[in-house]
C-alpha cells in the first residue's frame, strides 16, 4: 500500500513540476510540506493584458503591477503588450489582430513564455498556449507561485499549497502540454501524438484531490489551535495592520513595536500574522497585528485560503489600514482592500486610513486630495517615524470608545483582582487610602467587554464614563 502511494506521488510531483512555470523544485510528499528554496529561473518573458477602457489605466502604466510582480518573482521582461476592449475575447482573451502581434514578438524576442495580466479561464490559456506555442501564465499563476515562495510558516505552506492545487485541477491537461514540451522540448506543440490519455488524467485528478482532502483537514487542525488562542485575546484591545502590498505596513509594526518583522521592497513579503504588544501612548497597551497584504485581482482560491490567517483582523477592534501616499495608483489601492475586506468577511467599520510615505510624496496635493476624500486620516512616514505621535493620539480617541474609565477600592492582598487588572486594565494611578497601607485606590481604562469578568469579593468599583 505505502509502495503504491509513493508511486502515485512521483506522478503527482511530475504532474505540478510541468505545471509550475516558476516553482519546478517544489517537491512535497505527504508528511509536512516542505519548499526546498525554489529556483526561480530567470526567464524571459512577454506581458499582455486586456484591460477595460474605463479603468482608468494607460498604456504605460497599465502593466507596471504586473511588472512588480514577475520582478519578484524573478522574470525578466523582453516585451510588453497592451489591449483596451470592453470585454476580453471569450476564446483567447486577446483578439486576434493582437495575438497575431504578439506571435510576432514572441519571436523577435525570443521569449520563453507569455504572462498574462488577466486571469484566464484553462480553455483560454489551452487555446493561447497552441497558438503561441509557448507556456502561458496568468495573474493567478504569478501570484501563486510568489506566495509560495514567500510562505514560511506550516499554515501558510498549508494554505499556498493548497490554492495551488485548487488552481491546478481544472487545469491538468494544459500542464502535461507543459510536460510534452519539458520532455520533448521540440516545437511540435499539441496532437503530436504522445498526450497522455485521459485515464492519465483520471489518475492525477483523484491524487490532486485526495491531497486537497488532506490539506483541508490538516488546516482545520491549525486553525483551530490559532482561533482558541485568537480568541484569548480578545478581552485585550486589538488592532490589525491592513492595506495594499507593500504599502509600509511591516515597516510601521517595526516603528510601532520595535518587532523584529521582514520588511522588503517586494510585493508579498509578509503572508503570516504577527501580533505584538504596543504601548499607545495616554492609553495603554494594545495588541497590534501585521499580515499578508492585498492585491487586485487576488486568486480566489487564495483569498479563500488565507480567510483564517485573517483571523485577527476579523476580530480587531480597529483596522489601521496603511496606503503607500507616494503611488500613483493609492486610490485604486484603496478600493481593492476595501472589496477584499468585503469579499473575506471583514467590516470595515471601524477603519483608520493611514497615508504612508509621506517623506516620498512628490506633489503635497495629492495627499490633501486623498485627505478630503477619505476624511479621517493620520499622514505618517514609518520609515522616518515621522507623523507617529499623532497616531497614538488619533487610535488612542478610536479605542476608548469601547473602553471605560474605573475607579476601584480594593485591599491590598486582594490577589485574584490584581491578576485580573494585569491581564485587562491600563492603570493610570494607585493610591493608598489608609494609614496602614491596607487599602488601594486604582484608576485604570478597561474594556468595556471585560467589565462583568472582575473578580467581585472585596471590590468597590466606580466607572466614570
Ligand atoms: N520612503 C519610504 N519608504 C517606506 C516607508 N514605509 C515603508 N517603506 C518601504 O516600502 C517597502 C515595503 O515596506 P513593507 O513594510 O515591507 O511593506 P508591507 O506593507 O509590509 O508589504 P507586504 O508585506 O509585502 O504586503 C520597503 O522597501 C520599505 O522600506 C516610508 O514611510 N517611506
Ligand atoms: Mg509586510
Amino acid at each position: 500500500m505505502a509502495a503504491e502511494l509513493c508511486l502515485e506521488i512521483v506522478v503527482f510531483v511530475a504532474v505540478l513540476r510541468g505545471g509550475g512555470i516558476f516553482s519546478g523544485e517544489g517537491s512535497r510528499d505527504l508528511g509536512d510540506p516542505k519548499r526546498e528554496s525554489l529556483k526561480v529561473s530567470s526567464q524571459r518573458a512577454v506581458l499582455a493584458g486586456v484591460f477595460h477602457p474605463d479603468d482608468g489605466f494607460d498604456r504605460t502604466n497599465a502593466l507596471d503591477e504586473l511588472k512588480g510582480l514577475v520582478h519578484t518573482a524573478g522574470v525578466e521582461v523582453v516585451g510588453e503588450l497592451v489591449q483596451f476592449r470592453e470585454t476580453p475575447t471569450p476564446s483567447t482573451c486577446i483578439g486576434s489582430g493582437k495575438l497575431e502581434e504578439l506571435k510576432q514578438m514572441i519571436l523577435a524576442t525570443e521569449a520563453q513564455m507569455v504572462i498574462f495580466d488577466n486571469n484566464l479561464s484553462p480553455s483560454q490559456g489551452r487555446a493561447l498556449e497552441q497558438a503561441l506555442e509557448k507556456p502561458i501564465v496568468d495573474r493567478s499563476e504569478v501570484i501563486l507561485d510568489i506566495f509560495a515562495t514567500h510562505a514560511r510558516t506550516t499554515e501558510a505552506m498549508l494554505q499556498v499549497e493548497l490554492a495551488q492545487l485548487m488552481y491546478y485541477r481544472t487545469r491538468l491537461k494544459r500542464m502535461w502540454t507543459h510536460l510534452e514540451r519539458v520532455g520533448g522540448g521540440g516545437t511540435g506543440g499539441l496532437g503530436a501524438g504522445r498526450g497522455p490519455g485521459e485515464k492519465q488524467l483520471e489518475t492525477d485528478r483523484r491524487l490532486i484531490d485526495r491531497r486537497i482532502a488532506e490539506l483541508k483537514s490538516r488546516l482545520h487542525d491549525v486553525e483551530e489551535r490559532r482561533s482558541r488562542t485568537v480568541s484569548l485575546r480578545r478581552e485585550q484591545p486589538t488592532v490589525s495592520l491592513v492595506g495594499y502590498t507593500n504599502a509600509g505596513k511591516s515597516t510601521l509594526m517595526r516603528a510601532l513595536t520595535g518587532a523584529d518583522v521582514l520588511v522588503e521592497d517586494k510585493l508579498f513579503a509578509t503572508l503570516d500574522t504577527r501580533t505584538r504588544r504596543w504601548h499607545v501612548a495616554a492609553f495603554g497597551d494594545v495588541l497590534l497585528s501585521d499580515t499578508v497584504g492585498f492585491v487586485r485581482n487576488l486568486p480566489h482560491h487564495l483569498v479563500a485560503s488565507f480567510r483564517s490567517t485573517l483571523e485577527e483582523a476579523q476580530h480587531a477592534d480597529l483596522l489601521l489600514h496603511v496606503v503607500d501616499a507616494s503611488s500613483p495608483e493609492a486610490e485604486r489601492q484603496i478600493r481593492t482592500v476595501y472589496e477584499v475586506l468585503q469579499e473575506i468577511g471583514i467590516e470595515a467599520t471601524n477603519v483608520l486610513l493611514v497615508l504612508n510615505k509621506v517623506d516620498r510624496v512628490q506633489d503635497q496635493s495629492f495627499v490633501d486630495v486623498l485627505r478630503r476624500r477619505y476624511g479621517d486620516t493620520v499622514t505618517i512616514s514609518a520609515a522616518q517615524g515621522l507623523g507617529l505621535d499623532r497616531l497614538h493620539e488619533v487610535v488612542g480617541l478610536r479605542l476608548s470608545g469601547g473602553f471605560v474609565e474605573a475607579e476601584i477600592e480594593t485591599g491590598v492582598g486582594n490577589g485574584r483582582l490584581f491578576a485580573w487588572l494585569t491581564q485587562h486594565a491600563a492603570e493610570h494611578s494607585r493610591t493608598y487610602i489608609d494609614d496602614a497601607a491596607s487599602r488601594v485606590k486604582i484608576a485604570c481604562r478597561l474594556p468595556k467587554q471585560a467589565v462583568g469578568s472582575m473578580p467581585q469579593e472585596d471590590a468597590v468599583v466606580r466607572l466614570t464614563s
